[in-house]
């Protein structure tokens, strides 16, 4: 073992989901080991972690594997027991999940920036998840965050790069070294939820469906599962070998950068679905023929058909939650359910404690997250079978389920608008300022409607009691719209704006959702000042 002197750096706090930083500024001297160590000392135990298995694995971004062989060293001579690494440094983060869960680990640190672009001129990021599979809660990372701050030196040990490109298991000095098939946990928790011979059926009967894998980590997952399992024809997952840049494209699956996906469902020959992850594989994107599903919509149909569509929620849901952003529509299907709809701060973090405590059973988030408790993070290609799985059992098209909802529950038109790329000084600066303004609005006629309440949200975690507060800004409407802004804690660069707009209609859906949102648009911009302050008019992402 070797004991490296370092000196703290001050910006190792986690945001939203674990810590991301430009890739170059992740590779300078000590910086990774820093944070590794930092982690292990915030876990650190009387009796050592001689007993303890950590998992470690990544999306396959560039640095991935440079980081794996540092971890490997710095956990050696941390003293940890047992090692599980994905093969060739793979897992996808709701693969990570499930390998922490089913081997009953400590924890993982999981190698991603999620669904930042990758390269060495882009984006890295590592996050600790907990023994329950999940992203470690607030109090974790901020024990992780003050450690960092008063390290003097982080352990480390002298061994040429392990092999781990081959499952095997070697010893090193007391620590075991397992390289797993990174396909394995995961597919088994998917056979043990859905009806995997009926999926296939569908396929056998001609259906077809496009998956874009965005040269991310999910290629090699739904290439095993759609194409190897389930009998989808070749070529349903495009771009399916993970690339250490993605192709060069942003891995964020939406409408914007999922372009070729989108193309390929608005064309004359558009097969029945389409689908798309992001990085890490833990966001999903739901298309029909020239029909896109929102991530709000996309919660409140899976949870509305889970209990007869999937075997694994026959006994029904226990609750349901979404993250304050997120569309109201779960809340509507969940009390049709006669269960609670939990709503939580941004970050899948905040879902952990429900579910541990069987409070829920599927969330979501705007940011086209969705996930149940089969594991601790959100799950892009389990919400891509929980379609599959409604369209097999309905007999219905994407469109045609979507509207069948919006008719016996009425629609949330909603969009998210991002302003990115602002300075962060007069964004802060910004959202600060109508922070102050909010306990004036309450009555203001504005869009059309009146604010009956206007907040900054703050949540108190019903399991443990927890507190978090600065959580976003949210204008509440008497109509039931609403309004919430608050800055992205996942950038790497500057800041940005997030601006939810949501208008709850009880119509058959029709109408088009920009021009249902636009006063809210213009009443959003009105309290921001965004023109004054910012000079900006035009979000740069809609999704
Ligand atoms: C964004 C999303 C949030 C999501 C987070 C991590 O955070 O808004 O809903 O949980 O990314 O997703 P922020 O702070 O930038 O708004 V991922 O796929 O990066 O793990
Ligand atoms: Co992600």
């Amino acid at each position: 073992m070797r004991t490296i002197q370092t000196t703290p750096f001050t910006d190792q706090r986690p945001g939203t989901s674990g810590l991301r930083k430009k890739t170059r500024y992740f590779m300078q001297p000590h910086y990774l080991e820093n944070f590794v160590q930092a982690v292990f000392n915030a876990l650190r135990k009387p009796e050592g972690f001689g007993g303890d298995t950590l998992v470690v694995g990544g999306d396959g971004r560039y640095h991935n594997r440079a980081a794996v062989q540092t971890i490997i060293r710095m956990a050696e001579a941390n003293g940890f027991g047992r090692l599980l690494i994905g093969k060739g440094g793979i897992l996808s983060t709701p693969a990570a999940s499930a390998v922490i869960r089913r081997h009953r680990a400590l924890g993982g640190l999981i190698l991603s920036a999620s669904h930042n672009p990758g390269g060495l001129d882009a984006d890295f990021g590592i996050k600790y998840n907990v023994s329950n599979g999940g992203p470690a809660p607030e109090a974790v990372t901020e024990r992780i965050y003050q450690e960092s701050l008063k390290l003097t030196n982080y352990s480390t040990s002298e061994h040429p790069d392990f092999n781990i490109d081959e499952e095997h298991s070697e010893l090193f000095g007391e620590t075991e070294i397992v390289i797993i098939d990174p396909l394995v946990d995961y597919t088994s928790v998917m056979e043990a939820l859905f009806d995997f011979s009926a999926l296939a059926k569908l396929f056998q009967g001609g259906f077809r469906m496009v998956f874009d894998a965005m040269s991310a980590v999910t290629g090699p997952y739904a290439q095993h599962i759609l194409e190897a399992l389930l009998g989808a024809p070749a070529g349903t997952v495009i771009n399916g070998t993970p690339l250490e840049d993605f192709g060069g494209h942003h891995p964020d699956p939406n409408q914007v950068h999922a372009k070729e996906l989108v193309g390929k469902l608005s064309s004359s020959d558009a097969p029945d679905f389409g689908a798309a992850c992001d990085g890490d594989g833990d966001r999903n994107l739901i298309l029909g023929r020239n029909f896109f599903v929102t991530p709000g919509d996309s919660l409140a149909i899976i949870a509305e058909h889970a209990q007869i569509c999937i075997p694994g929620y026959s006994a029904g849901l226990a609750g349901a939650a979404r993250s304050m952003p997120t569309s109201t529509a779960v809340d509507r299907v969940a009390a049709a359910l006669g269960v609670k709809c939990y709503e939580t701060p941004t970050g899948w973090k905040f879902f952990g404690n429900l579910m541990d405590a069987n409070l829920c059973t599927v969330c979501g988030e705007e940011s086209f997250g969705t996930g149940s408790n089969h594991v601790r993070e959100k799950d892009g290609l389990w919400a891509v079978l929980c379609w599959l799985s409604v369209l097999a059992k309905t007999g219905k098209s994407v469109e045609e389920v979507a509207k069948d909802h919006w008719r016996r529950f009425g629609r949330s038109y909603y969009q998210r608008h991002d302003y990115e790329g602002l300075e962060t000084a007069p964004a802060t600066a910004m959202v600060d300022a109508l922070r102050e303004k909010l306990a004036t609005l309450n009555g203001v006629a504005i869009a059309g409607s009146r604010i009956s309440h206007a907040d900054d949200f703050s949540y108190t975690d019903p399991v443990d009691g927890s507190v978090s507060s600065k959580q976003g800004l949210r204008i509440l409407f008497d109509d039931g719209s609403r309004i919430v802004c608050r800055l992205s804690g996942t950038g790497t660069e500057g800041a940005t704006l997030r601006v939810y707009l949501e208008r709850y209609l009880q119509d058959d859906g029709g109408k088009v959702v920009a021009e249902v949102l636009e006063p809210l648009n213009v009443a959003a911009q009105q309290l921001l000042e965004l023109r004054e302050r910012l000079g900006r008019e035009e979000p740069t992402v809609i999704t």
